[in-house]
C-alpha cells in the first residue's frame, strides 16, 4: 500500500508529473506541509510566502481573496516557487459543468492553469468536470494535476458514504489526471470492483483541517492533529492555515516562522511513524 511507502519511492513510480515534482519536493524538503495563505493583502500573501518557504512542499493560495490582485503576482508567485522549491495549490474547488470549468481554469483574469501546478474540483457535476478540466491541463507542458473534494473538514459536510465512494471511482477512470484527494483518510480500493487494477493505485492525500492547539473555529471548522491525520489516517500532506499564519492580519513573521517549523517537524515526525522503516 502506498501509505506504508516513502515519499521517494512513490515519486519514482508516479505517472503524473505534478504528482511526482511533489512527492519528490517533499522528499527532498523533508516536507508534508502546505501552508493556506488566506490574507487579503498582496504584501501580507508574500511577508508569509517568503517566510514559510523553506519549511514547505506546498503552497495553497485562494486568489480570489486577494483584494489588490494583479497580474505580477501570480508571476512573483511562481518566481518563488522556482527559487525555494515548492508547488503551487489554488484550491478553486471547481464544480460547474466541464465547458464552464475549462473557462475558469484557463481564463478570467487569473488564468489558473498558467501558474497552479494543483488545483480541486467538486466531484458534484459528474465526471464531465474532469473532462473539462483535463481538456486544459492535460495540453498544458507544465506539469498540472487535479485533486477531487471526497470529504470535507467541516461540521456537517454532505461528503459521506457513497459520496465518497464514487467519488473515487470518477477519480480512477482519470487516474492520468486526478492525483488524488482532499480527505480526512486514506482513499485506496475504496468502492473497487474485481477488474479494477488497483495495485498500483497511489492517490495523494491532502488533509485540510489540521492545528495543534485548536480543536475547531466557530464557523463549522474542525481541527485534527497531524498524528491523527498523517499516521492514524495515512494521509500524505497536512494544509495549516490559521494554525501557522494565525488570523492574517498583524502577521508577526517571527511567530509564522516559529510555527511553520513546528508544524513541518510534526508533521514529519508522524510521517516517519508511518512508513515501514
Ligand atoms: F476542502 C477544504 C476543506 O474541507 N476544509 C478546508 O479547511 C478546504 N479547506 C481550506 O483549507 C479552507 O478553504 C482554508 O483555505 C484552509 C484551512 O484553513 P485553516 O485556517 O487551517 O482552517
Amino acid at each position: 500500500a502506498p501509505h506504508l511507502q516513502s515519499y521517494k519511492d512513490r515519486a519514482e513510480k508516479h505517472t503524473n508529473p505534478a504528482a511526482r515534482a511533489l512527492l519528490r519536493c517533499m522528499d527532498a524538503k523533508k516536507s508534508n506541509l502546505a501552508v493556506s495563505v488566506d490574507v487579503t493583502r498582496t504584501k501580507d500573501f508574500f511577508d508569509i510566502i517568503e517566510t514559510v518557504a523553506p519549511y514547505v512542499c506546498l503552497i495553497k493560495t485562494h486568489v480570489d481573496i486577494l483584494e489588490d490582485w494583479e497580474p505580477s503576482v501570480t508571476a512573483k508567485l511562481q518566481e518563488l516557487s522556482r527559487m525555494h522549491d515548492f508547488l503551487i495549490f489554488e484550491d478553486r474547488k471547481f464544480a460547474d459543468i466541464g465547458n464552464t470549468v475549462a473557462l475558469q481554469y484557463s481564463s478570467g483574469i487569473h488564468k489558473i492553469s498558467d501558474w497552479a501546478h494543483i488545483v480541486n474540483a467538486h466531484p458534484v457535476p459528474g465526471p464531465s468536470v474532469i473532462t473539462g478540466l483535463a481538456s486544459v491541463g492535460m495540453k498544458s507542458k507544465e506539469e498540472r494535476g487535479v485533486l477531487l473534494l471526497a470529504e470535507m473538514s467541516t461540521k456537517g459536510a454532505l461528503t459521506t458514504g457513497s459520496y465518497t465512494t464514487d467519488a473515487v471511482r470518477m477519480a480512477r477512470q482519470h487516474r492520468e489526471f486526478i492525483i488524488g484527494f482532499i480527505a480526512q483518510r486514506r482513499m485506496e480500493g475504496i468502492g473497487a470492483s474485481a477488474t479494477d487494477n488497483i495495485a498500483d493505485e497511489d492517490f495523494l492525500i491532502l488533509a485540510p483541517g489540521v492545528g495543534l492547539d485548536a480543536k475547531g473555529d466557530a464557523m463549522g471548522q474542525q481541527y485534527r492533529t497531524p498524528a491523527e491525520v498523517v499516521t492514524e489516517c495515512g494521509c500524505d500532506v497536512i494544509i495549516v492555515g490559521r494554525g501557522i499564519i494565525g488570523t492574517g492580519r498583524n502577521i508577526d513573521a517571527e511567530e509564522v516562522k516559529r510555527q511553520a517549523q513546528r508544524y513541518q517537524s510534526a508533521g514529519w515526525e508522524a510521517y516517519e511513524n508511518r512508513v515501514t522503516k
